[in-house]
């Protein structure tokens, strides 16, 4: 259940065991990642610990998933939302999400997880689907190579509502099920290049088997939190708690956008 209270999100229930993320989640590959390091940001560490951090509200990040029609969009979100396959997809006219709910090194945190109802047919997705994105999940086809050429099409169109260097980029490749293992090495290795050329991350999953999917949106979650909380702590300056960041307010089915949205790429600390 959720309230609303000053435009901020409480939640009575507490967070599901499965979506408790403690240690820092590693990348799929080394030589397409956003981050090396292995554990969180001394910060953002220290700022967990402090109760006011734990108790400012429910921070949530927007996530935007786009790519060409059929390359395994919905059943990607499907999978790890409701740990389903190509079963009792609702229908949906126009642009739809899903609330996911973390927590994170004792902190709770949600992700807003956009998903297209077939408008990427026509490639007339709305400006609003990707407006606030701090995280933008291009998805191709590991099994049709024209679907990962198109990705760099997706990204310019995502950008165009989104500041440079505000946003985390991944790049994931789809139904690697269908594949065999020379395949899946031989376009990994052009998804990688791709990735890079992008500063993007890439993973490579299967939503038939749950392949990489949980650990892929467990990544998504870390880095987009650590993000939002660095931003915070950049923000707050002398004040001594997190603020309310990217909190985006859930009204009649509807997002209030963050108005703040420079999440910056993040080095090692
Ligand atoms: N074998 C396999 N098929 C998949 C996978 N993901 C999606 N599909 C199939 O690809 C088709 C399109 O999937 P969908 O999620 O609707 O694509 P969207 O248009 O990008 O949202 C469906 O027939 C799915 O069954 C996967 O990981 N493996
Ligand atoms: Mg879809």
């Amino acid at each position: 259940m959720q309230e609303m209270a000053n435009g901020k999100m409480h939640f009575s229930a507490p967070v599901s065991k499965d979506r408790i993320i403690s240690k820092f989640p590693k990348w799929y590959t080394p030589q397409a990642c956003l981050q090396m390091k292995d554990h969180w940001h001394t910060r953002v560490k220290t700022a967990c610990q402090d109760r006011t951090t734990r108790n400012v509200g429910m921070k949530m990040s927007k996530v935007v998933v786009v790519g060409d029609l059929y390359v395994g969009k919905t059943c990607l979100i499907n999978r790890f939302c409701k740990d389903m396959f190509d079963r009792d997809y609702k229908a949906t006219i126009g642009v739809d999400f899903e609330i996911e709910r973390f927590e994170l090194s004792g902190v709770p945190y949600s992700l807003q997880i956009w998903d297209t109802a077939g408008q990427e047919k026509f490639k007339c997705i709305a400006s609003t689907y990707y407006r606030g994105a701090q995280v933008i999940i291009i998805v191709f086809d590991l099994a049709d190579i024209r679907t990962l050429e198109h990705t760099r099409q997706w990204l310019q169109e995502a950008m165009r509502e989104n500041d440079p260097g505000s946003c985390f980029i991944f790049l994931v490749g789809t139904k690697r099920d269908l594949l065999s293992s020379a395949e899946c090495h031989r376009t990994e290795r052009d998804a990688v290049k791709m990735a890079s050329e992008m500063q993007a991350e890439f993973w490579s999953v299967s939503s038939k088997t749950g392949e990489n999917v949980r650990e892929f949106f467990f990544r998504v979650a870390a880095l987009a939190f650590e993000g939002s909380m660095l931003r915070d702590l950049e923000g707050a300056g002398s004040h001594s708690h997190i603020g309310a960041g990217d909190l985006i307010r859930i009204d009649q089915g509807t997002a209030e956008e963050p108005k703040a949205k420079s999440v910056k790429k993040l080095s090692c600390c």
